[in-house]
C-alpha cells in the first residue's frame, strides 16, 4: 500500500512527453476590498482616506472599522479598531462609510465568476480571495506570471478593481506571495525559492499560525520561520502534537500538499443596470422574470433546487436594499418563483421611496427537491 497516494496523486498531472507536470497554484486577494467597492461607485472618494465601518448601534460611534483604504492606514485607521480610535486619527478628509454588505457580496459574485475563466478549479476562500489550480494549464512559473498579469488587467478592464496575486508550488507559499506585496501587486515564488522566502518572517507570518501557537513558538524562543526549521519533526511533534507538530514541519520548508477545492455554491444570482433609472413596475417585473429564468437555468443544471427568493434593488442614491421570501419547499421552476419575486417587488415599492439604478435576483437556501429521485432509488 501507497500510503501517501491520495492528496498528492491529483497533482501528477501527466504531459504529452508523460513527464509529471509541476504544480502551480494562484492565489488572488483583492486590495482594501470593502473600500475598494465603495471608490468604485463613488469615484470621489478616490484619494481621500476611507473608513469603512460596521456600527454596532449602541451609540453614534460604536462599532469597528471593517477595513480602510490605504490613505486611510497611513493615518494608522485600521480594520478591527473601535471607530471612536480610528477618528481621533482621522483628517478632516477622512470619509466614514457604513458597511454595505450585500453589495460587496455582488461584487465577490462579479469577480468570482471572473476569475473562474482561468481555471477549471477554484476556490474561492474569502469574500476577496480565491486559489486558482493552474497545475496542467500553464507549463511553467513564467507562463503562470503571464496568467498572472492578465488576470490583474482584465479585473481592471472588467470591474475596475485592483488585486494582489501570488504563484507558487502550492496554496500556502501562492498566499503568503500575495500578501507580501500589496497593494497591485504580483509575487512569484518558484519551489526552489520557496525556503528563502519564508526563511526571514516571523512564525506569526506562517499563514495557518494563530496568535495561540505564535505565543508558544516565542516562548520557546522561536520568532522566525528559519529558527522552527531548526526543530526536528519528533521535538516539534512532541512540543505541539502529532498534527501541529508535523504541519510546522513541513509549512516552515514550504510543504503543502492542500487541494485546491470547489466549495458548493451557496447562491445564484444576477445584478444588471437599468437603461434608465425607474420604478416602473412593469420593468422591474420584466427584468426580473429575465434574470430569474437565468438564474434558475443555471440552478437546474447543477441538479439544485432552492427555497429562498431575493430581489435587489440597488437605488439611485446607490443604497442596496433587499426583500427575500422562503417558500414551504425547495423549487427549481420558474413560474412559481416569478410569482413570489412579483410580490416582492411589489412590496419593495411600497416599503421604499426612490428610483432603482440597478436590480437583481437571487435564490439561495439551497438543497433538494422534495420527492426528487435519488440514484439508490434506481438501484
Ligand atoms: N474584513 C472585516 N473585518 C476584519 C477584516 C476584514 O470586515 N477584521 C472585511 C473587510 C475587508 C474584507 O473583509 O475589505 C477583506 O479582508 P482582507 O483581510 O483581505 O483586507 P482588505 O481587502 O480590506 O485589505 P488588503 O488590501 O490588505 O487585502
Ligand atoms: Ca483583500
Ligand atoms: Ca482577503
Amino acid at each position: 500500500m501507497n500510503f501517501c497516494s491520495g492528496v498528492w496523486n491529483q497533482f501528477k498531472f501527466k504531459t504529452s512527453l508523460n513527464v509529471v507536470a509541476e504544480r502551480i497554484v494562484l492565489h488572488v486577494d483583492l486590495d482594501y476590498f470593502y473600500a475598494q467597492c465603495e471608490e468604485l461607485r463613488n469615484p470621489q472618494l478616490k484619494g481621500r482616506p476611507v473608513a469603512v465601518c460596521i456600527y454596532s448601534g449602541r451609540t453614534e460611534d460604536s462599532g469597528a472599522v471593517s477595513t480602510s483604504n490605504y490613505a486611510a492606514r497611513k493615518l494608522g485607521i485600521r480594520s478591527g479598531m473601535p471607530i471612536a480610535f480610528a477618528k481621533r486619527n482621522a483628517t478632516a478628509d477622512t470619509v466614514f462609510l457604513r458597511a454595505d454588505l450585500d453589495y460587496y457580496e455582488t461584487v465577490s459574485e462579479r469577480i468570482m465568476s471572473y476569475l473562474r475563466t482561468f481555471s477549471h478549479v477554484m476556490e474561492q476562500a474569502s469574500v476577496d480571495e480565491a486559489y486558482l489550480e493552474l497545475t496542467g494549464i500553464s507549463s511553467g512559473f513564467d507562463q503562470a506570471a503571464d496568467v498572472g498579469m492578465k488576470l490583474k488587467k482584465g479585473l481592471v478592464e472588467a470591474e475596475n478593481l485592483t488585486c494582489s496575486v501570488g504563484i507558487g508550488p502550492n496554496k500556502l507559499i501562492s498566499k503568503m506571495a500575495a500578501a507580501v506585496n500589496k497593494p497591485d501587486g504580483l509575487t512569484v515564488i518558484t519551489p526552489d525559492q520557496s525556503e528563502t522566502f519564508l526563511s526571514p518572517m516571523p512564525v506569526g507570518k506562517l499563514f495557518g499560525v494563530g496568535k495561540v501557537t505564535e505565543k508558544r513558538l516565542n516562548e520557546e524562543g522561536i520568532e522566525t520561520v528559519e529558527q522552527l526549521r531548526e526543530n526536528t519533526l519528533q521535538e516539534l511533534k512532541k512540543k505541539f502534537g502529532a498534527g501541529m507538530g508535523a504541519w510546522l514541519y513541513n509549512s516552515s520548508r514550504g510543504i503543502d500538499d492542500e487541494a485546491v477545492v470547489e466549495r458548493k455554491r451557496e447562491q445564484y444570482g444576477r445584478i444588471v443596470t437599468l437603461k434608465a433609472d425607474t420604478r416602473d413596475p412593469k420593468i422591474l417585473n420584466d427584468t426580473a422574470g429575465a434574470l430569474l429564468a437565468d438564474v434558475v437555468g443555471m440552478v437546474r443544471k447543477d441538479g439544485q433546487a432552492f427555497r429562498t427568493v431575493t430581489f435587489i434593488g440597488i437605488m439611485d442614491d446607490l443604497a442596496t436594499r433587499t426583500k427575500n421570501r422562503s417558500l414551504q419547499e425547495y423549487t427549481d421552476d420558474v413560474e412559481s418563483c416569478t410569482m413570489v419575486m412579483q410580490q416582492l417587488i411589489e412590496e419593495f415599492l411600497a416599503e421604499h421611496g426612490g428610483n432603482l439604478r440597478r436590480m437583481g435576483v437571487k435564490v439561495s437556501n439551497l438543497g433538494e427537491k422534495k420527492g426528487q429521485k435519488m440514484l439508490s432509488d434506481f438501484m
